[in-house]
């Protein structure tokens, strides 16, 4: 392929992105939320979309199945990031990524005692990285989603997980205790494409460079 193919995921990130494709002259020709297509043609011959999970993204970047890909800063972490270049913080779908425990625990406390937490959470790597930083003795337990759920019903201590407005936390009567990172979603360039397709992959990076934190 000649072109440029671009790997989001549907959801905050593509709404976020639309107005940064804009910039770049690139209008999706149809909404991932109502067409059941992965592959999204544009209003640019040269440009499409693949809509993949976003925890995926940085796979198919770092393979080349697609050129450009924008994933949170979470799901980069988890990744390593390996084979990619990451040159813009978008500054699009904010949130933090924190460590959340039921309201009545004293984090601090079990911290201060040396405690074994089990901590359960979709990230693994960075989790352990962070409780292995800090000196915290951690058993860590691996989820896909809901992750509020898991004290509640007594499968962790606590969680790792993002937060934006917090209201998930609250209404499942959690606080966060600890921050683990700032995320933000980062464009992410494959290495020989960027060196292949140079021509028209820098004019996307400067359009984009352009429009961040121009959105509404
Ligand atoms: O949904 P799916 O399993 O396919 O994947 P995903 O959840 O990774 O995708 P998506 O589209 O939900 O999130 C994509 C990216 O958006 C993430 O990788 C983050 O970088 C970013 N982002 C920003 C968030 C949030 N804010 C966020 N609040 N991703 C998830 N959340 C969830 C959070 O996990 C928690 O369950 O929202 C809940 C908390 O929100 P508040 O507002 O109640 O605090
Ligand atoms: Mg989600």
């Amino acid at each position: 392929m000649t072109g440029i193919t671009i790997a989001l995921s549907k959801g905050r990130i593509f709404e976020e992105t639309l107005p940064l494709l804009a910039a770049a002259g690139i209008t999706p020709l149809e909404d991932p939320e109502s067409s059941r297509k992965l592959i999204l043609q544009t209003s640019r011959d040269d440009v499409r979309l693949i809509i993949v999970r976003a925890s995926d993204v940085p796979t198919y970047v770092e393979y080349g199945a697609a050129d450009l890909g924008i994933a949170g800063k979470d799901v980069l972490l988890e990744h390593g990031g390996v084979g990619l270049y990451q040159p813009l913080d978008l500054e699009i779908a904010r949130c933090r990524m924190m460590v959340a425990v039921p309201d009545g625990f004293d984090y601090a406390a079990a911290v201060r005692q040396g405690a074994r937490l089990r901590v359960a959470t979709k990230y693994v790597q960075t989790a352990r990285e962070h409780f292995a930083a800090k000196g915290v003795h951690v058993d860590l337990i691996k989820l896909y989603g809901s992750m509020e759920l898991a004290p509640l019903v007594g499968l962790s201590d606590a969680i790792v997980d993002l937060v934006s407005s917090g209201n998930t936390l609250k209404a499942n009567g959690l606080k966060a205790v600890e921050e683990i990172a700032q995320i933000s979603s980062r464009l992410v360039v494959n290495q020989a494409a960027l060196k292949l397709k140079r021509e028209l992959i820098q004019p996307m990076l400067d359009a984009f460079a352009g429009a961040i934190g121009k959105a509404a």
